[in-house]
């Protein structure tokens, strides 16, 4: 039984707990804490026995939990990872790992002082069923070799304190990891356009915006970002290969024929559309952890590759250039 300990107690964070006591088998969460400790007593009022920690620090210390789930704000992501990495607990960290990836390089040495994986990275698109049969045509080498992927990521909304960068460590860094593990390969270089200003977003930052990305096979990726798109929460890929396209399939729903009109629901919640996926993704990693003690999806290497990218994208903001993403060696212990 993996006793595990959530910091975070907002939109995700309350999803994953729901998640994690009602439905997955094999753990059960223990302690869980939030910077506004209001939010974190809230979770106890479903969960009675869950222990509130008003410092997360003390959480990640307690005896009584085995691993950390980190589902706070993102620039809050890496310390706590290095935190839970000093005590060797095994680590679930929501996207992004990271907001750069030298503090990813940091995260990699501390994990394998350790000798072994402790750390998985929560890129859940990587259990959609749709992404998953995507890339399994795209392997079986049916189509011929991919040439491109066309996707866009488009949100109805996001919250106080957004900013343009938050577009592409926030938002794209989802394309940013599910466009190389659909195509296997990694990137050689990125450019983030500006497009004209939504009038819908008029708080301080880009919107849309544009990402574009070349691998080192030669494949070409373009995606839309946007965060203020005017009518629902809508996720599109398609990959294009040498003898034919894949696409991800839209999300299951049903569908009314009336009063002349053909109406199909557009979803506005992003934890909505992928449900099925982080239901999948920490059944997974609690499975994972019960059976061999190490976790097998999205590794630290998987949270620095999309974070290098995202760097580059960043520093060519305003160039008009693409810039070559600089990885280092692959460490042994990721391969
Ligand atoms: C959010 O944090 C997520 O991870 C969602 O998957 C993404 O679509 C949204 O843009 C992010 O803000």
């Amino acid at each position: 039984m993996i006793r595990i300990g959530v910091i975070g107690c907002g939109a995700i964070g309350k999803d994953h707990i729901r998640r994690l006591m009602d439905l997955v088998p094999g753990c059960t969460v223990v302690a869980c804490s939030d910077y506004f400790v209001e939010a974190a007593k809230e979770v106890t009022k479903k969960y009675p026995d869950v222990k509130v920690y008003e410092n997360p620090n003390d959480l990640i210390a307690a005896q009584e939990v085995d691993a950390v789930m980190i589902t706070s704000i993102d620039s809050t992501h890496a310390a706590y990872v290095m935190e839970a990495l000093k005590y060797g607990k095994q680590i679930f960290c929501e996207k992004p790992l990271a907001l750069t990836a030298a503090e990813c390089e940091e995260i990699m040495k501390a994990e394998m002082a350790h000798g072994k994986r402790l750390v998985q990275v929560g890129f859940m698109r990587r259990y959609d069923r749709g992404y998953a049969e995507m890339k399994r045509i795209i392997t079986s080498g049916e189509l011929g070799a991919p040439l491109m992927i066309h996707a866009a990521h488009r949100n109805v909304s996001q919250g106080d304190g957004f900013q343009t960068d938050m577009g592409i460590t926030n938002v794209a860094i989802h394309e940013l990891d599910i466009c190389r593990w659909l195509l296997g390969d990694e990137y050689e270089s990125a450019q983030v356009l500006k497009v004209r200003q939504s009038s819908l977003s008029t708080r301080g930052y880009d919107n849309p915006q544009i990402v574009l990305l070349e691998t080192k096979s030669g494949a070409r990726i373009d995606v839309e970002v946007q965060v203020a798109d005017g009518y629902g929460y809508d996720i599109q890929c398609q990959v294009v290969c040498e003898k034919g396209t894949v696409n991800l399939p839209e999300p299951y729903t049903v569908y009314k024929r009336a009063n002349a009109t053909y109406q199909v629901p557009i979803l506005t919640d992003w934890k909505d559309r992928f449900i099925e996926a982080y239901d999948i993704e920490l059944t997974d990693w609690v499975n994972s952890l019960n059976q061999n003690g190490v976790p097998t999806g999205p590794s630290s290497w998987d949270g620095y590759a999309a974070c290098v990218a995202a760097d580059a994208l960043i520093k060519s903001r305003g160039t008009g250039q693409f810039l070559k993403v600089e990885m280092i060696e692959k460490p042994e212990m990721y391969k």
